[in-house]
């Protein structure tokens, strides 16, 4: 089994030699993906879902699943899974304490199901694995949206298939703002733009080409689905949420012009308080929402979003700034302390109204411990040396209970990340091998890094909806290849 630590050693086409079959090889090597100039594209920013209708407390949506043909690579037609016609799907703007029901047909020949990323949900909309829309069937989601405003986001779950499926093309953004929120001076309208990034190979037809784990070949990576695109900003104030929809690929995010981040909220909402951060790591599924500062960058300035750890040179420029003029800031927006004169001096952080609240800390009542690791016998990705079993549930917990779950990455030896991501819940990270985890890492989040080795303690409370729900890696491949447990919530006895 090749490890990724052995792939860079190697560098890419050594190591797809190891993972491949020779044919298989052969066939990758010649379906060079067609030439896209860098920045050449203009970012698009999906649209925003409209409503079908509304009472006074439930916005009603509806969304069509289907394979359509879309122009992501100039002059080709790939056939994409999308959401309502749309890659990525169109965002769905929700409200805290206003139910969002989304009817969603699926126009597929596979079946489907659609599970909202980081959402306190009932177990009959979480779209579980094993509860999916048959083709030519319709299906009900209704998101209660009781939870902190935060960047969530949908994609397909289907048993097995959701690797496959969601690579085609099937996820979109979710962003459920609050009314705290629209009294901090935050970037609105075209300022708050959603950025979900992921990883792609396109063969020499422009057809996306899905090899299960062959995170060393997908030398793409798309942003609002468009390779290496262009952004044209004004000389203002961003809200940017960055969202890693990627199968397998981890993101260390810079610009290149040396200016920090201030990260605002991470997977599941606001920190509880903004975090000055030069780099941000984001692995599959992960969200960050930054604020970028170009108030006081030259008009004609080009920076370049990177990834600090892409495996290949042709992955390392994500998505290029290009500054143009613009009115000098609003009144709200200079309330937000300016940084990006002040590149990785501690500026001031402070934002006037800042909710900086966490839920109280609650005692918990039982340690649990998972471990996540390759089964080389079987090429299966296990935790607890088990796969996935639909009949099985893995933790019975009672409605209420607050839980430390210990989560181990097994595959030191082979240099094998995974991830945690539960259902349901957001959740605190406590300490990463003894060490306790910085605030911006720690909460609110759904979904936690485990590098080779990793010993990460998590807190979780079970206080909102009964039912089964799955707890997963997050690296798709891993999961569609069995790295997934349930957890039942239960009434309290
Ligand atoms: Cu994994």
């Amino acid at each position: 089994m090749l490890t990724r630590r052995d792939a860079l050693k190697l560098g890419s086409a050594a190591g797809a030699a190891v993972l491949f079959p020779v044919n298989r090889l052969a066939s990758a090597l010649s379906d060079d993906p067609p030439g896209v100039p860098p920045f050449s594209l203009p970012l698009p920013v999906p649209p925003v879902l409209k409503p079908a209708h509304r009472t006074a407390d439930t916005d009603f949506y509806d969304m069509r699943i289907s394979e359509t043909e879309l122009e992501i690579l100039p002059g080709f037609r790939t056939r994409t899974l999308t959401f309502a016609g749309s890659f990525p799907g169109p965002t769905v703007r929700a409200r805290r304490g206003r139910e969002v029901v989304i009817r969603q047909f699926n126009g597929l020949r596979s079946p489907v199901t659609v599970h909202l990323h980081g959402a306190a949900v009932p177990a009959s909309s979480d779209g579980h694995p094993m509860d999916p829309i048959a083709p030519g069937r319709a299906r009900v989601y209704r998101y209660p949206n009781d939870q902190r405003a935060a960047t969530l986001w949908y994609h397909d779950h289907t048993h097995e298939l959701e690797a496959e499926q969601i690579y085609r093309g099937l996820s979109g953004a979710y962003l459920l703002s609050d009314p705290v929120e629209t009294r901090l001076p935050l970037p609105t309208g075209e300022f708050d733009v959603p950025l979900l990034l992921r990883d792609a190979k396109f063969d020499s037809e422009g057809q996306f080409a899905f090899v299960p784990d062959d995170f060393t070949n997908r030398p793409t990576v798309l942003v609002n689905g468009r390779p290496q695109p262009h952004f044209e900003v004004k000389r203002k104030l961003y809200r940017l949420r960055l969202i890693n929809g990627s199968n397998l690929e981890m993101f260390r995010f810079r610009l290149t012009s040396g200016a920090p981040f201030l990260q605002i909220a991470a997977d599941g909402g606001f920190l509880r308080a903004p975090a000055v951060r030069p780099e941000i790591d984001l692995w599959p599924a992960e969200r960050a929402e930054v604020l970028v500062d170009f108030r006081s960058v030259p008009p004609g300035t080009a920076v370049v979003l990177q990834n600090a750890v892409a495996l290949s040179a042709d992955k390392r420029d994500i998505l290029q700034f290009r500054v143009g003029g613009g009115a000098p800031p609003s009144e709200r927006e200079s309330d937000v302390p300016s940084w990006s004169r002040t590149a990785f001096s501690p500026p001031r952080t402070e934002i006037p109204g800042w909710p900086a609240t966490e839920p109280p800390r609650r005692q918990p009542t039982r340690t649990r411990r998972f471990v996540l690791g390759l089964d080389l016998a079987s090429g299966r990705f296990l935790i607890n040396g088990r796969g996935f079993d639909p009949d099985r549930v893995d933790a019975t917990i009672e409605h209420g209970s607050t839980e430390i779950w210990e989560i181990v990455n097994g595959d030191a030896a082979l240099g094998i990340q995974h991830s945690m991501h539960l259902h349901l819940v957001q959740f605190r990270v406590l300490d990463r091998n003894g060490k306790p985890e910085p605030a911006h890492d720690s909460f609110p989040k759904d979904t936690v890094r485990l590098y080779p080795g990793d010993v990460v303690r998590i807190q979780v409370t079970f206080d909102s909806h009964l039912g089964r729900f799955p707890f997963h890696c997050h690296f798709l491949d891993h999961a569609a290849h069995s790295m997934m447990g349930q957890f039942e919530v239960v009434p309290r006895r």
